[in-house]
């Protein structure tokens, strides 16, 4: 290639990455998994700095540098949590992780200068805010038309709000979570007897009917996108115990019946440090062939699944590669870092294409969403530039509307039409 080839070549190079930047940074996104709620469900929306601070990722990381008793932290009010983070964190020792380095995002991309640091005023701000206003504010700034929240009928704190119904709001869509389930029969059948369902805990035909009886009452009452699970990586499956049992029995006929896919998200260990409470969950690597025997021998439901180890990634996207009816999402919890993002999201859109949601937000605190996207994005863009790139290098000719339908389908797009493919 002649010099002036050259310089013709970078150019064109340049060109499709600015396209792609461009497309990356505006997409609306559909969030598909998170932990925010909607301003009808009152406190269980979280929000503000205090909030961000003493998010679980950087009450693990506080520990690390400034180890206390467990209890004396608990013990402590939200504010004081969130000045000793701030305090350790960030004024003694510069906040370079990811957790630490989302918060400066946040201010700074709020408007609050994260140089002054200077807690107090950072307060104020969010002080003056309504909840109403500032879920408005946090989606415009992170590009975010909805989220998916996580719904779970067994938290205390939440069943009330659907006691009292409720009108919908489609920026936060819902999801079923029903771990206890699964991962805790014994005590969530008496939950279950409890609430009025013939659930006896022995998984003879009239429990297994209760169980489907309560999934089909929550998805009347939720109408969520999917039905959800977070298991360890100890997860087998076909298995002869009560997760293998409901799930084959219960959730795989009710999904299948309410035309919705089943999302596993696989590989937490929980419980590690419960001196740490949310912050103590650690990770293992899990058994993908368990999802495969999942994928195959129900041909007829969807599954939506995010995998918690490294290791797992690849054995992952070769298995999708075998089974459409299985979606791959996400960069979970410890994988949510950029190297992580950049190589996960590498692999899949070369095994995979774009038939995968690249990225969740995970978000708990809805300020989060700012951070966790535009960092996402950032990465995200580069991988698919130079794909692109690579693209026109073959002579293919990029253009800037199939640019966004693509882009369109990662952020959401995508995973909304495998959802559809669930209607029976
Ligand atoms: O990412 C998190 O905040 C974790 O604590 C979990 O909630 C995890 O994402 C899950 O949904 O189980
Ligand atoms: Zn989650």
């Amino acid at each position: 290639m002649g010099k002036l080839d050259m310089k013709t070549a970078d150019r064109d190079d340049a060109m499709v990455r600015d396209l792609v930047c461009r497309e990356v940074d505006h997409a609306p996104v559909l969030d598909i998994h998170t932990h925010i709620y909607a301003p009808r469900f009152g406190s269980l929306l979280l929000w503000g700095v205090d909030e961000l601070l003493t998010y679980h990722y950087l009450v693990a990381e506080v520990f690390r540098v400034a180890p206390m008793p467990y209890d004396r932290f608990w013990a402590m009010p939200k504010s004081g949590q969130a000045d000793y983070v701030w305090k350790h964190l960030f004024i003694e020792r510069s906040p370079v992780s990811e957790a630490c380095r989302g918060v400066l995002t946040v201010l700074h991309e709020l408007g609050l200068n994260p140089a002054r640091r200077d807690l107090d005023l950072f307060r104020k701000y969010f002080a003056s805010m309504d909840a109403e206003a500032y879920v408005e504010t946090v989606f415009r700034a992170a590009h975010v038309r909805s989220v998916v929240m996580t719904n779970d009928p067994f938290d205390d704190l939440e069943r009330p709000m659907w006691d009292r119904g409720g009108a919908a709001d489609p920026r936060f869509q819902t999801a079923l979570r029903i771990d206890p389930l699964l991962t805790g029969w014994p005590s969530a059948s008496k939950r279950l007897a409890d609430w009025g369902y013939p659930v006896r805990g022995d998984l003879g035909s009239g429990d297994l009917d209760g169980v489907r009886r309560f999934l089909n009452d929550w998805i009347a009452r939720m109408k969520p996108r999917y039905m959800a699970v977070s298991l360890s990586p100890s997860f087998r499956f076909p298995e002869d115990g009560p997760c293998g049992r409901l799930i084959e029995e219960c959730i795989l006929p009710v999904a299948r019946q309410a035309g919705i896919p089943f999302a596993l998200m696989i590989g937490v260990r929980r419980q590690v440090n419960p001196g740490l409470r949310l912050a103590g969950d650690g990770v293992g690597a899990a058994d993908v062939q368990a999802v495969s025997e999942l994928c195959m021998r129900h041909p007829d439901n969807r599954f939506l699944v995010t995998m918690l180890s490294r290791q797992n990634q690849h054995e992952l996207c070769v298995t999708a590669r075998k089974l459409p009816n299985l979606h791959v999402f996400g960069c979970w919890w410890f994988l949510n870092n950029p190297s992580m993002i950049e190589e996960m999201t590498r692999q899949r859109f070369e095994l995979l294409g774009l038939s995968h949601t690249p990225q969740h937000s995970d978000a708990r605190v809805l300020d989060q969403l700012i951070y966790k996207w535009s960092h996402s994005r950032a990465v995200i863009a580069e991988v698919l530039a130079d794909k692109y790139v690579d693209l026109a290098r073959a002579g293919w000719q990029v253009t800037e509307a199939e640019v966004r339908r693509d882009v369109a389908g990662l952020f959401g797009g995508t995973f909304e039409q495998f959802c559809a493919t669930a209607k029976p």
